[in-house]
C-alpha cells in the first residue's frame, strides 16, 4: 500500500511536470492540442471501468444502458458534424481504425495503394515494415520534387497495380488534398477509397479545408488533433449497418457492416467508454460557432508563419501552406532534422524532426522539421504573435551549438507563454 502510494504521488508529480513543460513552452508538433477541462474530465471519468463489448443495444455485458446512451450520443454527434450516415466512435486510436478499414475491405496479399510516409503519408498507409505494407501488396505514391501531390502520377501507378484499396489522406502534406481527384483514380482502378483525415478533421469542421463526406467511400479521423478532443479515431461512411450477425459482401453500400464487424469482432473488444464520452464532448464542442473561429485562426497564423519564415530564409516545403501544418527543409540553414527538433526543444519550442521529398538522408535524421498552429491557436495566439514564434525558430536554429543562448531563449519564450494558458 505504501509503494501504491508512492506510485500515485510520483505519477501526480510527472503530470505537474508535464503541465510545467506544455504552459512555459510553444507545443508546436502539428498533430498535437490542448483539450478543454470538458474533455479531459470525460476522460478520466468513472466510465473507464465499464465494459461492453458490442454495440448500444446489441452488447455482450449488462449493465450497458449509460454507456449505450454515450455511444449514441457520440456516433450522433460525428454523423451531424461530418454530414454522414454512419460513425464508429469505438476504434482505440488511429492506427487501429485504419487496421479496420483494410480488414473490412480487402484480404491480406490484395494490393492496396497510399502515399509514402517519407513524402508526408502514414505507416499504415503501406509503408513495408508496418502491418499494412507487411500483410497487403502495397504500392506506395510519392509527391514531385517540389512536395505537390501528383494527381497524374497517382493515376498512372494506380491503373498500373489495379489497387482494391487506396488509402488518401497524410500527416505531413501542407496542401489542400483534391478528393474528387483522388475519386478519379479510385474509380478508373477499381479500387474502394479510404481518406485519413486525421490531421486535417478540425479544419474540415470549420470549412477550411473541403470535405472528403460524399466523394470517397469511408474516412477516418483521429480525434485528438485538429479536432481537439482527447485520442481516440472514429470511421465515418453512408449508408446503415445491417444484420450484425451475417457477413456482408464487400460492396460500398455494405461498408457502415463491414466496418461494425472490422471493429469488433475482428480487430477489438471492449469500448473504451470514457474515450467515447470525451469524443463526444469535444464534437460537441466542434458544434460551436467558436470552433469555426479557432478553424479560420490555425491556417491564418499557419500562413503568416510560413510567410515570416520565408522571409528568414527558411526553405518550406511547397512553398508555404494551405493548411495547420509546414515542413521545413533545413540542408540550407546547415543542421539537420535532429539536431534542429533539439535545438528548438531546448529553447522551448517543441517540434519533430521530419524527412523532406526525395531526402537525401534517413529517416532517422533526415534534413527537416514538421510544425504547425492548432496547439497555440488554442491558446489564444494570433498572427502578431507568429512573427514572435518566427524569430525565436530563427534564433533557436543559428544557435543550436549554444546551450547558453538556447536556455535564455526558452526563458524568454516561458514569460511570453503566461499570456496564453493552457485550457483550465
Ligand atoms: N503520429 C501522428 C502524427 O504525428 O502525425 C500520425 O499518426
Amino acid at each position: 500500500m505504501t509503494n501504491d502510494k508512492n506510485v500515485t504521488a510520483q505519477i501526480k508529480k510527472l503530470i505537474e511536470e508535464e503541465r510545467a513543460r506544455q504552459s512555459q513552452g510553444l507545443e508546436m508538433i502539428p498533430s498535437e492540442n490542448h483539450s478543454s477541462v470538458a474533455v479531459r474530465e470525460a476522460s478520466g471519468s468513472i466510465l473507464t471501468d465499464k465494459y461492453s463489448e458490442g454495440y448500444p443495444g446489441m452488447r455482450y455485458y449488462g449493465g450497458c444502458e449509460v454507456v449505450d446512451k454515450v455511444e449514441n450520443l457520440a456516433r450522433d454527434l460525428a454523423k451531424e458534424l461530418f454530414g454522414v450516415s454512419f460513425a464508429n466512435v469505438q476504434p482505440h486510436s488511429g492506427c487501429p481504425a485504419n487496421q479496420a478499414i483494410y480488414f473490412a475491405l480487402v484480404d491480406p496479399g490484395d494490393t492496396v495503394m497510399g502515399m509514402s510516409l517519407y513524402f508526408g503519408g502514414h505507416m499504415t498507409h503501406g509503408l513495408k515494415v508496418n502491418f499494412s505494407g507487411t500483410y497487403y501488396h502495397s504500392v506506395q505514391y510519392t509527391t514531385d520534387k517540389d512536395g505537390f501531390m501528383d494527381y497524374d502520377a497517382i493515376m498512372q501507378l494506380a491503373m498500373e497495380h489495379k489497387p482494391k484499396l487506396i488509402m488518401s489522406g497524410t500527416t505531413a502534406y501542407p496542401r489542400i488534398i483534391d478528393w474528387k481527384k483522388m475519386r478519379e483514380i479510385a474509380d478508373a482502378s477499381g479500387a474502394f477509397l479510404a481518406a485519413d483525415i486525421s490531421h486535417i478533421s478540425g479544419l474540415v469542421v470549420a470549412g477550411e479545408h473541403p470535405s472528403p463526406a460524399g466523394i470517397v467511400d469511408v474516412i477516418m479521423t483521429t480525434t485528438h488533433k485538429t479536432l481537439r478532443g482527447p485520442r481516440g479515431a472514429m470511421i465515418l461512411a453512408n449508408g446503415n449497418p445491417s444484420n450484425p450477425l451475417k457477413k456482408p459482401e464487400r460492396t460500398v453500400e455494405n461498408i457502415p457492416s463491414l466496418i461494425d464487424r472490422a471493429v469488433i469482432p475482428g480487430l477489438q473488444g471492449g469500448p473504451h467508454n470514457h474515450q467515447t464520452a470525451a469524443i463526444a464532448v469535444a464534437l460537441g464542442e466542434a458544434l460551436q460557432p467558436e470552433f469555426k473561429e479557432y478553424g479560420k485562426q490555425i491556417v491564418k497564423n499557419s500562413k503568416k508563419l510560413a510567410a515570416e519564415l520565408l522571409q528568414r530564409g527558411f526553405n518550406i516545403v511547397t512553398g508555404g501552406t494551405d493548411n495547420h501544418l509546414m515542413v521545413i527543409d533545413l540542408n540550407n540553414k546547415n543542421i539537420s532534422g535532429k539536431e534542429g527538433e533539439k535545438a528548438l526543444g531546448l529553447a522551448g519550442i517543441t517540434v519533430n524532426k521530419n524527412t523532406v521529398p526525395f531526402d537525401p538522408r534517413s529517416p532517422f535524421d533526415p534534413s527537416g522539421i514538421r510544425l504547425g498552429t492548432p496547439a497555440l491557436t488554442t491558446r489564444g495566439m494570433k498572427e502578431e504573435h507568429m512573427v514572435m514564434v518566427a524569430d525565436w525558430i530563427n534564433d533557436a536554429v543559428k544557435n543550436h551549438k549554444d546551450d547558453k543562448k538556447l536556455a535564455g531563449l526558452h526563458s524568454e519564450i516561458t514569460k511570453f507563454a503566461a499570456d496564453f494558458p493552457l485550457p483550465s
